[in-house]
């Protein structure tokens, strides 16, 4: 295992033996109990191939009642559980550390109800993200969440990390975007929180205590979200910029002169761009002239086509004359639009095919966002490749250092230094990723030790014996007040 993160196996832990397995198949059959070595090896490895568990069961629930058996049964055995959905997370929370059961949602992938009048769609945890999408555009709707793992993420575990991605910038997140879920408890318990309403204000809102807890409170079996209508006209632009303060102007520009139609504003710079046109095939830069220093990649969504286009080129034209944008292009088509997502959504695979790389997934005020990248750079040298991209109209940096093997001097060169310098920022250590095992110790950077105190309340009164993705998100230890 690669992950830099040293755990201790909870000792009040049972390990999984024979008649576990035999009760395990009575609940969701033989054929859903999985030993095999092969699949396992796969669940127990994370997407970057840097966390690996060894956990010797997986399971795969078809109904809540099996998820609700499941835990009832593992929370009296004190067996540790780990909730997986695609496993496409990037910070080590999708698969054990060490022989946690892994309950994986994939078999419970049915569409319960859509209402059309509404927009709201009812699911089941383990629907792949990209399968809804196309279920929506067949009925003239769209998810208001997309990203480049959509072909594998599954909608609970966007829930579960409330993943960002390329278009909050105009939808918002799934705090805003679910509107209920059920839940299944570390007893078992199963919550019906699956609300279709806009508007319910009678009491605490508790379904927001599993958007974003990854997996540490709950396994969340079923989602209600709100879809918007799927607009006729949809207008991509990619353009170079010479530096970092003119993305930044550029981002205001768009947001005050394409307003209500601006869906997405991506950013990559140099180096993100080479490294995807190194490493994957069939991709060119869009804009051929060459030494640009910064792209970004503009997407407007409307309702009509003659006026969307007509706004989206006035602002390109008045950006280039304030000399804000100094090259761009207009897809013509769909599959330069695709060409041009493909570079952007295609960074995080690029870099895994260019070797190790360290990832951070940083907040951080747009005005100081680059600083971070050029004094990364200095204290790092030529012995790493320094690589930013990401939602710059979120204010979310992807900071990666990609390097051809993980290497500790590279590390110590990076950390605690880009957590130490996010915090004196107040920015946040995780825009949208989560902390899962790779910075539950770092959380205090972000949180202040009263909100720490309170989160392990929660889960203590959620999950008195821990059972439910040990190691994740909250600190190992905790640390005295004033101290971090
Ligand atoms: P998993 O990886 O399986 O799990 C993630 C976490 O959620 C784990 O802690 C797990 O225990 C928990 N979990 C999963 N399912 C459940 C459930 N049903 N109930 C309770 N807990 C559960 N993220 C962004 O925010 N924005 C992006 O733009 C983005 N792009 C990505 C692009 C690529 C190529 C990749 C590989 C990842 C990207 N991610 C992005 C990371 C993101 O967290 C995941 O892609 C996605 O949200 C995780 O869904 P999953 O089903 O794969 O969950
Ligand atoms: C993206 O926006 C993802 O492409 C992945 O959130 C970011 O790999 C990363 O650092
Ligand atoms: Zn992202």
């Amino acid at each position: 295992c690669l992950g830099t993160v040293a755990a201790t196996r909870n000792p009040l832990f049972s390990t999984v033996n024979d008649d576990d397995v035999k009760y395990f198949i009575d609940i969701v059959g033989d054929k859903n109990v999985i030993q095999d070595e092969d699949r396992l090896q796969t669940a127990n490895i994370d997407w970057m191939r840097k966390f690996e568990g060894s956990s010797k069961l997986m399971l795969l629930p078809r109904s809540s009642i099996e998820v609700s058996q499941i835990l009832t049964y593992c929370n009296s055995r004190s067996l540790a559980v780990v909730p997986q959905g695609g496993n496409t997370g990037l910070v080590g929370g999708s698969v054990p550390v060490f022989d946690e059961v892994i309950v994986n949602l994939s078999l419970m992938n049915n569409i319960i109800s859509f209402d059309k009048v509404s927009g709201i769609l009812v699911c089941e945890a383990g629907c792949i993200l990209e399968n809804l999408i196309s279920y929506l555009d067949n009925h003239g709707f769209i998810m208001p969440l997309d990203l480049g793992a959509k072909g594998s993420c599954q909608i609970g575990g966007n829930v579960s990390t409330n993943a960002g991605g390329l278009r909050l910038v105009r939808y918002g997140s799934l705090h805003g975007n679910v509107l209920g879920l059920e839940a299944v408890l570390a007893n078992g318990s199963v919550v019906d929180m699956l609300g279709t309403l806009r508007k319910d204000n009678t009491g605490y809102d508790l379904k927001h205590m599993f958007i974003g807890s990854e997996g540490s409170l709950g396994i969340v079996t079923k989602v209600s979200i709100l879809t918007p209508p799927k607009l006729s006209s949809v207008n991509i632009a990619f353009l170079a910029c010479e530096d970092y303060f003119s993305c930044q102007k550029l981002l205001l520009e768009a947001k005050s002169k394409l307003g209500e139609i601006l869906s997405a504003f991506e950013f990559l710079d140099i180096n993100a761009m080479d490294v995807v046109l190194h490493h994957l095939d069939g991709l060119r830069n869009p804009i051929p002239t060459s030494g640009h220093k910064f792209f970004i990649l503009i997407e407007t969504t409307g309702s009509n086509e003659l006026y969307d286009k007509e706004r989206l080129e006035a602002f390109l034209l008045s950006s280039m004359e304030q000399g804000l944008v100094s090259d761009g292009v207009l897809a013509q088509d769909i599959n330069q639009a695709s060409s041009f997502w493909r570079i952007r959504e295609g960074i995080p695979e690029a870099l895994m095919k260019a070797g190790a790389v360290y990832k951070y997934d940083l907040s951080i005020p747009l005005e100081r966002m680059y600083d971070l990248v050029d004094e990364m750079r200095s204290r790092i040298g030529n012995q790493a490749n320094v690589v930013a991209y990401g939602h710059l109209g979120d204010g979310n940096l992807h900071l990666n250092i990609s390097a051809p093997q993980y290497d500790d001097a590279i590390l110590e060169q990076i950390e605690p230094f880009v957590y130490e310098w996010t915090s004196r920022h107040r920015g946040s250590i995780s825009a949208e990723h989560g902390l899962g095992l790779m910075k539950a110790n770092m959380i205090y950077y972000s949180k202040s030790y009263e909100t720490v105190q309170l989160m392990t309340s929660i889960k203590k009164l959620m999950d008195p014996k821990g059972i439910l993705n040990p190691y994740k998100v909250l600190p190992h230890t905790i640390v005295p007040q004033n101290s971090g």
